[in-house]
Formats: structure tokens, sequence, C-alpha cells
């Protein structure tokens, strides 16, 4: 199972999304502090709201094997700049809360996620659990191991670790 770490504003719904992925029904929690023991690491929004605090984020990040920038549906402005996952040695993927929203504009978050480099994009309704098993299933998925000389192999060629070989090689 891939470790997750979750950032995104307050209110985004990064804690319910840890207890949707857990089969937990949602309950309150203010999130004080950032918990790396398991499998989805949660962060406070204030971190992400913080030009101060963000640098912390890019730490965490080398905690999880994917990080996810979390964003709900309706959100009125975006957070993120363009290509934040170039200094995130991570894959990045995008998720969307709230589709639920009578105020959700999906498109426009989307491109937001994309704007800012996530490779997959995620909707779902943390409190229906629409979309969550979608999750699940590409958290599921071991990324694959390397060994030092792939790895080194990939580095030669620019490539991420987690980047497919280009076609023939
Ligand atoms: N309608 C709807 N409400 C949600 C969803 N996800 C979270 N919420 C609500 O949004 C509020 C903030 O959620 P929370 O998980 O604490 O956000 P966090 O600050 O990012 O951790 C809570 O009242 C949740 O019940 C969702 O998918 N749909
Ligand atoms: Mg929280």
């Amino acid at each position: 199972m891939k470790k997750l770490f979750l950032t995104g504003r307050s209110e985004a719904g990064k804690t319910s999304l840890t207890q949707a992925l857990k089969g937990e029904t949602l309950h309150y929690v203010k999130t004080q502090y950032t918990n790396t023991s398991e499998d989805t690491i949660d962060s406070p929004g204030e971190y992400a709201e913080s030009k101060h605090f963000s640098a912390g984020l890019a730490c965490f990040s080398f905690e999880a094997d994917v990080v996810a920038l979390v964003q709900a549906a309706d959100e009125p402005f975006n957070l993120f700049g363009a290509n934040c996952q170039s200094f995130i040695l991570r894959p990045m993927i995008g998720i969307i809360t709230k589709i639920d929203s009578p105020y959700a504009n999906i498109p426009m978050v989307t491109e937001w996620l994309h704007n800012a480099g996530c490779h997959r994009i995620f909707l779902v309704n943390n409190v229906t659990r629409e979309g969550i098993q979608e999750l699940l299933e590409y958290l599921n998925e071991d990324l694959p191991t390397l060994t030092l000389e792939e790895a080194e192999e990939k580095q030669r060629m620019g490539l991420n670790e987690w980047d497919p070989l280009p076609d023939g090689v």
C-alpha cells in the first residue's frame, strides 16, 4: 500500500478523507499536527496556507510514497502555484472532495490541479464514499522497487524513479 501524504487548505476535507479511506463514519477532528504513523499522513491546512510553513510540506512529503493536493470542488480560489511537483520528489496526485456541493466547479478545480502538476486526479465525496474505491485501488498498487543501477539509469535519462521508460528502451 502506498503511503499517502495529504495537503490542502483548512476545510478542504483532508481529515474526512482519511476517515473515508479507513471506512469510518465522518466525525470532526481539528488537525493540530502532522501524524506520520498511519498509511495516510494528514496535515493541518495552515501549513498549505502559510508561506512560512509551506516548505515544511516538502519535508513531510519525503515520509510518503505519493503526495496528494486536496481541493474541495467548491473552493473559491487556488492555493497551489504551477508546477508544485518540481520540489517534491514523489508522484503527485490531485484529490477533489465535496463533488456533491451545490457550488462545485469541477472543471475549474481540475484545471488548477493539472497546472500544479498532478499526474492523476480523483473525484470523491467523503460523505457517500463515491470515488473512494478507485482511490484505494490506486493506493493498493505498490510502486515498483528499483535496483541502484536501474535508478541511476533513469536519473541519466532525466526521468523520475516512478516514470515509465520511453518506448523501445
Ligand atoms: N458535503 C461534503 N462535505 C464534506 C466532504 N468532505 C468533508 N466535508 C465536510 O467539510 C468539513 C471540513 O472537513 P475536514 O475533513 O475537517 O477538512 P480539513 O480541514 O481539510 O481536514 C467538515 O464539516 C466535513 O464534514 C465531502 O466530500 N462532501
Ligand atoms: Mg483536518
